[in-house]
């Protein structure tokens, strides 16, 4: 059986938990507490040198880190990786835009706020952080008006890759009330089948 590596509150492991359940794969969930350590312990790095979650165990054993590459390697052959090849260099487009122009803005002052500490340090970073944050929105709002997904007719991975973060970006201070077109394509990637949650009912989120 698959198996992932995740902490709950992660945007990046939700990616994962989304596919995963869109594809109806069963797996095994090994939560893993990044506020404590978990995943820089010598066991896990052996399995990410990077020391991060998420990461998918496949049945051999061989383990596969980082959001986009679990992305890929579960959609290759599904309707969530197209097959055309233009469509296929727009889909990793965003997803590279996630990774180096959304995600380093949007996910981090979640976390922040979520867990903290807010401190002197942070509090310094965060105007830089907004703005980052806001300039991936406005891109992101550009392109999907008038769009319903970000590449084509149908939700791929490029979708699910910026639906995570940007889904809980209000915790981090963003008023996603601002962007019609990312509040109506947010819904729309809410509706489409398979969907879950990020997080369970009641969940509350820890303190580092
Ligand atoms: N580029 C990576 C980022 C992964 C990442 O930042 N993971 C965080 C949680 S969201 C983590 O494991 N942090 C724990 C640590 O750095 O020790 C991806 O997309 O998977």
């Amino acid at each position: 059986m698959l198996r992932l590596y995740d902490y709950l509150d992660s945007g990046n492991g939700y990616k994962a938990r989304l596919l995963l359940s869109k594809l109806g794969l069963a797996y095994e969930l090994v939560e893993l507490d990044i506020l404590r350590g978990e995943s820089r312990t010598p066991d896990f790095l052996a399995k990410n040198p990077n020391g991060r979650i998420p990461a998918l165990a496949l049945e051999d054993g061989t383990v596969i880190a980082e959001s986009g590459a679990i992305l890929y390697y579960l959609a290759e052959g599904t309707r969530y990786w197209p097959e055309d090849r233009l469509a296929r260099a727009q889909v990793l487009h965003w997803m590279f835009f996630e990774q180096y122009s959304h995600e380093p803005f949007i996910a981090v002052l979640r976390f922040w706020y979520r867990h903290g500490p807010m401190d002197e340090k942070r509090r310094a970073l965060e105007p830089e952080k907004r703005k980052g944050g806001e300039a991936a929105l406005a891109v992101m709002e550009r392109h999907l008006a008038g769009r319903s997904f970000f590449v084509g007719e149908t939700l791929t991975i490029a979708d699910i890759a910026l639906y995570a973060y940007t889904h809980a970006a209000e915790d981090g201070g963003f008023e996603l009330s601002r962007y019609p077109a990312i509040q109506a394509w947010l819904a729309r990637v809410a509706a489409d089948p398979g969907h879950v949650a990020m997080l369970p009912e009641g969940y509350v989120a820890e303190k580092a």
